[in-house]
């Protein structure tokens, strides 16, 4: 298996971890490109032009990083990020959306926020900051929670903390969410995520 991605996405990073946390990241072939290679190259994969996307041994093509995490989960028979089956399996895939979702708040705000002063607008930014208040504080309940060692739905609620902080979407969230905070001090310490910190 192929994959393609880039070193800052978020999502991308998902399915870094992901296979390290699994123990199957030597199966892969990364393909660690810079935003204009994924400009040339990943339209011809990825019709929606994002990464990351695997291409398997077969020549089929899996886009968006719940399911290539999915496929990830599925080479390791003895360590597993995706409970199989009973009410923990949706618990895991829906934090794992809504880690996605705070990742895809985070990237609409700074984009908007980068805009050039005439085009940019405050509403926009607004809007997506709210949204990612609205699930810091969800997360912050939720973090009491969370399993240790991370499966798949707190590793993608990291990579959108990660990216989050990269960007400085929303200045001092470790102390407004302190119990989230202090858990992502904590899986930072891992050593998948150390080897896959943005640049
Ligand atoms: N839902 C997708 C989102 C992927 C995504 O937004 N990737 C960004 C990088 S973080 C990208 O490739 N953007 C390029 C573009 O939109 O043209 C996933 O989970 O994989």
């Amino acid at each position: 298996m192929k994959c393609y991605a880039t070193s800052n996405s978020p999502y991308a990073r998902k399915v870094r971890i992901a296979a390290l946390e699994t123990g199957v990241y030597g199966k892969v072939d990364w393909q660690m490109i810079t935003r204009e290679e994924r400009a040339e190259i990943v339209p011809d994969i990825n019709p929606l032009g994002k990464v990351p996307v695997a291409v398997l041994n077969s020549g089929h093509v899996l886009c968006d990083s719940p399911v290539i995490c999915a496929y990830v989960d599925s080479l390791s028979s003895d360590t597993n990020l995706i409970p199989k089956s009973g009410s923990e399996r949706w618990e895991v895939l829906t934090l794992e959306a809504l880690g996605d979702g705070l990742g895809e708040a985070v990237i609409a705000a700074s984009q908007e926020d980068q805009r050039p002063g005439e085009k940019r607008s405050q509403g926009v930014v607004d809007r997506q900051v709210g949204k990612a208040n609205a699930t810091l504080n969800f997360l912050n309940h939720a973090a009491k929670k969370f399993n240790s060692p991370p499966l798949m739905g707190e590793i993608a609620v990291a990579c959108a903390l990660g990216y989050m902080e990269f960007r400085d979407v929303v200045p001092g969230w470790r102390d407004k969410y302190a119990n989230l905070g202090s858990w992502y001090a904590e899986v930072l310490k891992r050593q998948s995520f150390i080897d896959t910190n943005p640049d």
